[in-house]
C-alpha cells in the first residue's frame, strides 16, 4: 500500500511522516508517480479550471524589491476574498488581467504563503506579462483566473526561485495563446468597472 496525504489545513505537512507523499491539494496528485495512468485533463503543463474572478485595487506589497529581480507583482487586497482564498490551494495560476485605463494583459500569479519568505498571510501576487513604464498603485485590477501550473514550493536560493518563476511565465504565455484559454480574453468582466 502507498499513502498520499492531502492535509486540509495549510502548513501542517510535517505532521504526516507516515505518508509516502504529502501534497498540498488534489490538484497536485500525479497518478503516474504511483504506476497508474495519468489524469488526462492537463494541457501543456497546465490544468484548466472553471474560471474564477477577482477584482480589487492594487496595494503596496512587501517592498521586497521584486522589481529589482525583474518580477514586479501587483499585490491585490485580499479584503472580501478570504473564502475564495481558502477555497483555492496555494500555488501558481495564470489569468487574464484587466486594467481599465490600460487594457487586457496576460498574467501569471502566486497565491499562498511564499515558503521562500515564509509569509504570515496568504497573499495574491500577480505579475502582469507586459512592460509598463510606470506604477499603477490604486488602479482597479480585474482578474479571470483560468488555469493552474504548480504548487508553491521552497527553493534553496533566490536564483532558483527566480528561474522557476521565469519558467512559469513561459508556460503561462504559451498556454494563454491556446483557444482553450485565449477565449477568456474577451470576458466582459475584464472591462467593466
Ligand atoms: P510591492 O512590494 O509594493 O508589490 P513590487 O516590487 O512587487 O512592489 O512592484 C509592484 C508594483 O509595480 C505594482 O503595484 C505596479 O504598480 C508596478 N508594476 C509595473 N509593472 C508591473 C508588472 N508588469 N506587473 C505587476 N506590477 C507592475
Ligand atoms: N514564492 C515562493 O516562496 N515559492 C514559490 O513557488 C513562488 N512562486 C511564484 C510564482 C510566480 C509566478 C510569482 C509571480 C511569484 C512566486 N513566488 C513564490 C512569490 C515570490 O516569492 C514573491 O513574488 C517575491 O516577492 C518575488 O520577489
Ligand atoms: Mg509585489
Amino acid at each position: 500500500m502507498e499513502v498520499v496525504a492531502v492535509p486540509s489545513l495549510p502548513k501542517q505537512l510535517h505532521l504526516y511522516t507516515a505518508a509516502d507523499e504529502v501534497i498540498n491539494s488534489l490538484l497536485d496528485l500525479r497518478l503516474e508517480k504511483w504506476g497508474l495512468p495519468p489524469f488526462e485533463d492537463w494541457v501543456e503543463g497546465t490544468l484548466p479550471l472553471d474560471p474564477w474572478y477577482i477584482v480589487g485595487p492594487v496595494v503596496k506589497g512587501f517592498g521586497r524589491d521584486s522589481k529589482v529581480l525583474g518580477i514586479p507583482t501587483a499585490n491585490l487586497s485580499t479584503k472580501g476574498y478570504s473564502d475564495l482564498l481558502s477555497e483555492h490551494p496555494a500555488g501558481v495560476y495564470f489569468d487574464w488581467a484587466g486594467l481599465s485605463a490600460r487594457g487586457v494583459f496576460k498574467m501569471v500569479m502566486s497565491i499562498g504563503w511564499n515558503p521562500y519568505f515564509n509569509n504570515k498571510e496568504k497573499t495574491i501576487e500577480p505579475w502582469l506579462l507586459h512592460d509598463f513604464n510606470e506604477d499603477f498603485y490604486g488602479e482597479e485590477l480585474r482578474l479571470v483566473i483560468v488555469g493552474y501550473i504548480r504548487p508553491e514550493a521552497n527553493f534553496p536560493s533566490l536564483e532558483s526561485l527566480v528561474a522557476k518563476i521565469h519558467e512559469d511565465r513561459r508556460v503561462a504565455e504559451r498556454a494563454l495563446d491556446l483557444p482553450l484559454y485565449s477565449s477568456f480574453k474577451n470576458d466582459s468582466y475584464l472591462r467593466s468597472s
